[in-house]
């Protein structure tokens, strides 16, 4: 290692801290240009430890004093570094320790700790900004009651909030106010918030289970009053929600939502205070897309369902992150689920899922959902930690049962409500509120503590003699680094097996008695495993992996016949949309290889008429039939290569969906003019499904190459009301060379130029084009008016959307590292977490062609050599580099 770099901080050297913190006091003089910040910390010692000195974190802090009780402290009796405030010698029967620090909210661009935000103050605290506020321990295992006094100018800044209840305000000299904040609960430091701004709020009710009454509030920036209903609605729906699934209620007396423009990540669950990118509250038909909406009732829920999965209990070290994040987003999954179609939530989810997370799994940035070390925590906010984290959570729920799953969270809140704890307490808890289920909790156990994908791969055979069938699975998991050895693991197989006739066989292994109807689950548990199933009465097809019960990656001998019969009978509905994406995968990757061989390309007759299929079942079920329609994505299939063939993999999905433009086109035309806005807007699941085999329709009549798609989608663009319509037609014009392209982009952005999340959408929709000018506008956009590299969301828009594009990142001759290097460079001064969230576009580095690896390299190298490089870069670079 480099002399000097960044040390890792390994979960093996946890130990609980010398002192408690159980109350903080907190008084903010904000001003222009300096906030003057008084903490007051009510310390005891704690006698588990042995004795040791006081260390508070700190970062960018200017001290100004320091007491302890009413004796102000000298230089002499404190040591202060740029990251510490060291106190010896305090009373073993505790004290009270004061101090005064100034800090610079309005330079603060990394958006972590307090910062102005479109001239409004706010806080993100998580993982470690509570120390760029005051000295703190700034870790969640040091718990304490805050007590926060804010005071400000009243005229620039009338709302003042933080966490809990208001219980008193008042006016001060020189036309300043202040508010006083009492928040009841203990609560970690980097739940902390604090609000002051200029905003408008709307406001609702909700009525708890036992009767409690919750004034319920979103504040914006005004003008944005009328854009918060859905959150609002979103949010009352959670609350519902949470009492009926999990018997958890809200416990305070007000709950309030802030909405602000500049926000590293999608919003925070700060206790009673949520603070929120925009991008996750403001909605309205004409400007938000359906995946908008679906965005924000799924975030305002997880953000609320924090409140006990996180809040009330919390992590005890940030090694243990995935205890609340894994937990809250299976809560938000399931919540959705049942707000809208489960398989559709379950199809999306499982997407995202093989997408980001597959991807991260096979990287230099692999990790298990427990990391064991890490430089930069704020770098582990990964979709290993939440969407893996949430599969080790539904993997739970299956081998459990329902209710089985909710007797150990209730046993994990009974024993551990108001402390802060690891997932080793969370799976105690499951395991002891279950005693009669023969789980092998160490195997379990597995899932938090190996990284990567397991593979598992099988065949069947079927001896109609004696009527039975033998199902033979096999598991393996590649080494990731640091972990080259890996042990098997426990995987819950929820399966069936599927009769000639489509219906699901009854299931009995050899030596049970009874046959079970439907779907059941198998434990794998060994490297290999046999599964014999007697009494079959004819050779089945298995549909395995049911609704995804373990997040693995399945080969099976399937024919392709048999994928074809899963497509049209499984009873499982996300089986029968997998076996149509793997028959998909296995035809384009034949095709990309037919064509590295020089030999033509040509899409079997077959699979365009299962398409012709699926697409004749449209109007049973719409939103499914959307997603079923959808070839595997670019990027996917780059996972399935051993090698990236960047240009063979466009060639061929562009072909196939071509071909699947010309051969059907009229039922195309039918399923696009059959959905075509009828009544009034809605964002009904309905509703958002016609949506979306309209626009699937559209794409592929679009992909046909001729005037009439072009036409519909231009007519499309120009009449709709929706943004769903807008963008799905702008996006297919975008992407095109048609003569109206320049005027439609231009017209979209004039009108739309005062409103920042709508401009958003016209940034990615040009930097996610396969055209091969995309590189050069990018560029050109960096300097529009629009675009804003602060802001975390534009880039995302821009930066972000661009690396996620298959061809145009990857083009030959690495123009485009050469571009996402200069970036990441310019954003490590501004904004570290943003700067390594961009970074990581180049871990896949590795998987493509010699010349990419090399043009990618360099780009690496230079980042990895840049002076004052982020320890979240750093650990990035470094890592993809090694
Ligand atoms: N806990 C939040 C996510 C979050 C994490 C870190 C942040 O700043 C570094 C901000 C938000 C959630 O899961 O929603
Ligand atoms: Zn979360």
């Amino acid at each position: 290692m480099d002399k000097g770099s960044p040390k890792a901080i390994l979960l093996k050297d946890y130990v609980a801290p010398a002192w408690w913190i159980d109350t903080v006091d907190l008084s903010f003089d904000l001003h222009e240009g300096e906030t003057i910040v008084t903490a007051r910390l009510g310390i005891r010692r704690n006698h588990e430890v042995p004795r040791g000195p006081l260390v508070l974190d700190g970062q960018e802090l200017e001290l100004l004093s320091v007491a302890v009780g009413s004796r102000p402290l000298g230089p002499d009796d404190y040591a202060c570094t740029p990251d510490h405030l060291t106190l010896n010698d305090l009373p073993d029967d505790g004290a009270v320790v004061e101090m005064v620090t100034r800090i610079h909210p309005e330079s603060n661009t990394a958006l972590e700790g307090l910062y102005k935000s479109s001239g409004n103050y706010c806080t993100q605290c998580e993982a470690e900004g509570f120390r760029k506020i005051t000295y703190f321990q700034d870790r969640p295992d040091v718990m304490a009651t805050y007590r926060v006094r804010v005071e400000a100018n009243r005229q620039a800044y009338p709302v003042l909030l933080s966490n809990g209840n208001l219980v008193d305000q008042g006016d001060a000299a020189d036309g300043r106010h202040w508010a006083l904040w009492e928040d009841p609960w203990p609560k970690p430091c980097y739940l902390f918030a604090l609000v002051a701004g200029k905003l408008v709020h709307i406001e609702d009710r909700y009525r708890t289970r036992s009767g409690r009454d919750v004034a319920l509030r979103i504040y914006v920036e005004p003008g944005n009053e009328d854009k918060c209903g859905h959150a609002m609605e979103s949010l009352i729906k959670s609350m519902r929600w949470d009492e009926e699934a999990y018997g958890l209620e809200y416990d305070l007396d007000i709950f309030n939502i802030v909405a602000v423009g500049d926000f590293n990540m999608g919003a925070m669950e700060n206790k009673s205070l949520n603070i929120f990118n925009t991008k996750y509250i403001l909605a309205r038909p004409d400007t938000a897309t359906d995946t908008d909406f679906l965005g924000i009732e799924t975030v305002v829920a997880h953000e609320y369902f924090h409140n006990w999965t996180g809040n009330r209990v919390t992590c005890r070290d940030w090694f243990q992150l995935s205890l609340k994040e894994g937990l809250t987003v299976f809560r938000d999954q399931q919540f959705s689920a049942d707000m809208n179609s489960a398989p559709v939530k379950r199809i999306q989810d499982v997407t995202r899922l093989r997408q980001v997370q597959f991807a991260e799994d096979a990287g230099p940035t692999a990790h298990p959902v427990r990391p064991e070390s890490y430089i930069e925590i704020n770098n582990f906010y990964t979709p290993t930690v939440y969407e893996k984290g949430a599969e080790v959570l539904r993997m739970y729920h299956t081998l459990l049962g329902a209710a089985g799953y909710r007797r150990g969270i209730d046993l994990y809140f009974a024993r551990h409500d108001g402390q802060a704890v690891t997932t080793d307490d969370f799976l105690a808890a499951m395991r002891d509120a279950n005693p009669d289920r023969a789980v092998d909790w160490d195997q379990f156990r597995r899932w938090y503590a190996q990284a990567g994908t397991p593979a598992v791969s099988g065949e069947g055979t079927y001896d109609a003699p004696s009527r039975t069938y033998r199902l033979t699975l096999r598991q393996t998991l590649a080494p990731t680094p640091g972990q080259p050895d890996k042990r098997p693991m426990l995987i819950p197989v929820s399966m069936g097996l599927v009769g000639p006739d489509g219906r699901d066989l009854p299931l009995k292994l050899a030596g049970e008695d009874e046959a079970v109807t439907g779907t059941r689950v198998l434990a794998l548990r060994e490297a290999e495993q046999d599964f014999t199933f007697t009494g079959v009465a004819a050779s089945p097809v298995p549909s395995l992996f049911r609704g995804f019960s373990a997040p693995v990656k399945l080969s099976f001998d399937y024919t392709d016949a048999d994928l074809t019969f899963l497509m049209a009978h499984d009873s499982d509905p996300f089986n029968r949309w997998e076996a149509g994406q793997t028959l998909a995968a296995r035809l384009l990757l034949g095709l990309v290889a037919d064509r590295a061989a020089g030999h033509d390309m040509i899409v079997p007759a077959s699979f365009v008429d299962a398409i012709g299929q699926t697409l004749s079942r449209a109007g049973e079920d719409p939103a499914f039939t959307a997603l079923a329609l959808t070839l595997p994505s670019e990027n996917y299939l780059g996972q399935l290569m051993g090698v990236i063939d960047v240009d063979g993999i466009h060639a061929a999905r562009e072909l196939v969906r071509g071909t699947i433009g010309r051969s059907h086109r009229a039922s195309l035309l039918a399923t696009y003019h059959g959905n075509a806005g009828q009544g009034a807007f809605s964002v009904s699941p309905e509703a958002i499904g016609r949506r979306a085999v309209k626009n699937a329709a559209l794409a592929y009549l679009m992909a046909a190459g001729d005037g009439e798609g072009r036409a519909l989608a231009l007519a499309q663009y120009r009449t709709a009301t929706g943004m769903t319509d807008v963008i799905a037609a702008l996006a297919l014009i975008a992407d095109s060379d048609m003569p109206e392209r320049a005027d439609a982009l231009s017209a979209f952005a004039a009108k739309w130029r005062q409103e920042p999340l709508v401009m958003d959408k016209w940034f990615m929709i040009q930097a996610t084009s396969a055209r091969p000018e995309t590189l050069a506008e990018v560029r050109a956009l960096l300097s529009h008016p629009g675009f804003n590299i602060r802001n975390p969301n534009k880039v995302y828009a821009l930066i972000g959307a661009f690396t996620g594009n298959a061809v145009a990142f990857h083009a030959a001759g690495g123009a485009g590292y050469e571009f996402l290097a200069d970036r990441v460079i310019e954003l490590n001064r501004l904004n570290p977490q943003v700067a390594s969230r961009m970074a990581k576009a180049f871990a896949r580095w590795r998987n493509y062609d010699a010349e990419r690896q090399a043009a990618a390299k360099v780009a690496l190298e230079r980042v990895a050599h840049t002076p004052d490089l982020s320890r979240d870069v750093y650990e990035i670079v470094s890592r993809s580099l090694e």
